[in-house]
């Protein structure tokens, strides 16, 4: 088989980008090891920036997101009890961030690909990726005990940060930069109302806690939790009862707990590989760089490494291959921005536990100075938007 571009992974990345690709008339396939029920079971991301939803508009996707996304104009941190609202609206000239699940935008992404039948194999496994230092890649994979082969002229790694794009690059071509925290956050998915209509960051002595939604009736928790913790060691009523500890009175007073959904627990990494382009192999979203989710940055640069690559493919096919040279540089701008956004969120707010005790006091400063100050409220909003494309 031969197409133009093959995508490994029907994550957000991959999706968006095959989509993209396919308005252009660009051929693609998409190679996902996973089934379509598993790819829509993982809870995971809630708030996609104006840019991440501009960009699904351009690719066709944004109807539902449209109709059923809720748009927020601010966040509240709770800081030791005291609630300071960061007005993202009124701190950016107007910029909102909109909640909408991962799992719904997955679910557009995948009915788009299905209406206008393009190619996705599901369950595509020991996909091996090589010559990608040629101008003639390959792909291959097994699928009901068969091998097929695939011929391209781009492969896009779109695998997440355990997929195999990033593995069968030459360790001597790739530098990494990583950070490991020392816990994790235990997600709750519940079909009861948020306890807020804006999402709750909050600092306690107990540890972090945010308080997220999907929709007017469902509600997304997280706790901080050492990474030694099981979840099966978390009853929903541990669960909430730790969450009310972490809280204000006020949220306490608006909390409605129900049965879990889903319940899980996610370590917490920052990590970055450079650079995102070996010949014609490119690495995108997850795949390249993790960030902690305290930013909610993760899903939103995976749709702009996209956007960057869809744009460089296009003009590779019209003539240029400047979109192509550029795409490593281009995205790795504005990933290390959001990296450092989303490590000095998740330093700002959680507990660590062997800070020292002057920066534990020089921490505990900043946040104060942080949320008192316009300055430091406006840094906040417009992180938290998202920074603008500077190409
Ligand atoms: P994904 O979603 O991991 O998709 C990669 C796909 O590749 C497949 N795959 C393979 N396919 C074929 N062959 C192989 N060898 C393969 N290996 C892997 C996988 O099965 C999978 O389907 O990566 P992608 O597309 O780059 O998307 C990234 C986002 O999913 C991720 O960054 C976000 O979910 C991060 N994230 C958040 N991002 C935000 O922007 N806002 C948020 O509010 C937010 N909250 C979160 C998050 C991530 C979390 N967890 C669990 C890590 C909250 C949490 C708890
Ligand atoms: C979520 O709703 O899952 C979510 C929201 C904001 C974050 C992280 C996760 O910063």
């Amino acid at each position: 088989m031969r197409v133009q571009v093959a995508i490994i992974g029907a994550g957000p990345s991959g999706l968006i980008l095959g989509q993209l690709l396919a308005k252009a008339g660009i051929d693609a396939l998409i190679l996902e090891a996973q089934t379509p029920d598993y790819v829509l079971g993982r809870i995971r991301a809630g708030v996609l920036e104006q840019v991440c939803v501009d960009l699904l508009d351009e690719a066709g996707v944004g109807e539902r997101l449209h109709a059923e996304g809720l748009p927020h104009q601010g966040i509240e941190l709770l800081v030791d009890g005291t609630r300071h609202r960061i007005d993202l609206a009124g701190l950016t000239g107007g910029k909102q961030v909109t909640v909408y699940g991962q799992t719904e935008l997955t679910r557009d992404l995948m009915e788009a690909r299905t209406r206008a039948a393009l190619k996705t194999v599901y369950e595509a496994k020991e996909v091996m990726v090589s010559d990608f230092d040629t101008d003639h890649p390959r792909v291959s994979y097994l699928k009901d005990g068969v091998r097929h082969e695939v011929e391209c002229d781009f492969i896009a790694g779109c695998d997440g940060y355990h997929g195999v794009c990033r593995a069968s690059v030459p360790k001597d071509a790739l530098r990494t930069f990583e950070r490991v925290y020392p816990f994790g956050w235990l997600g709750l998915l519940s079909d009861t109302p948020p306890v807020n209509h804006e999402l709750i960051y909050a600092k306690s002595e107990r540890g972090f806690a945010l308080c997220s939604q999907r929709s007017l009736t469902r509600s997304r928790y997280y706790l901080q939790v050492p990474l030694s913790e099981k979840v099966e060691d978390w009853s929903d009523e541990r669960f909430w009862g730790e969450l009310r500890q972490r809280l204000d009175g006020r949220a306490n007073d608006a909390l409605v707990t129900g049965p879990s959904l889903e319940k899980s627990i996610a370590p917490l990494r920052s990590f970055v590989a450079e650079p995102m382009r070996f010949g014609r192999l490119f690495l995108a979203g997850d795949a390249a760089h993790i960030v902690p989710p305290t930013g909610a940055k993760g899903l939103n640069l995976a749709a702009s490494d996209v956007r960057t690559l869809g744009h460089a493919l296009i003009e590779f096919y019209g003539g240029s291959l400047e979109g192509i040279d550029r795409y490593s540089e281009r995205c790795l701008r504005r990933i290390w921005k959001a990296e450092r956004f989303s490590w000095w969120m998740t330093n700002l707010l959680h507990r660590f536990p062997d800070t020292p005790p002057f920066e534990q006091r020089a921490l505990e400063a900043e946040l104060d100075y942080v949320v008192h100050s316009l300055a430091g409220r406006t840094t906040i909003a417009e992180n938290y938007v998202g920074l603008p494309f500077e190409d």
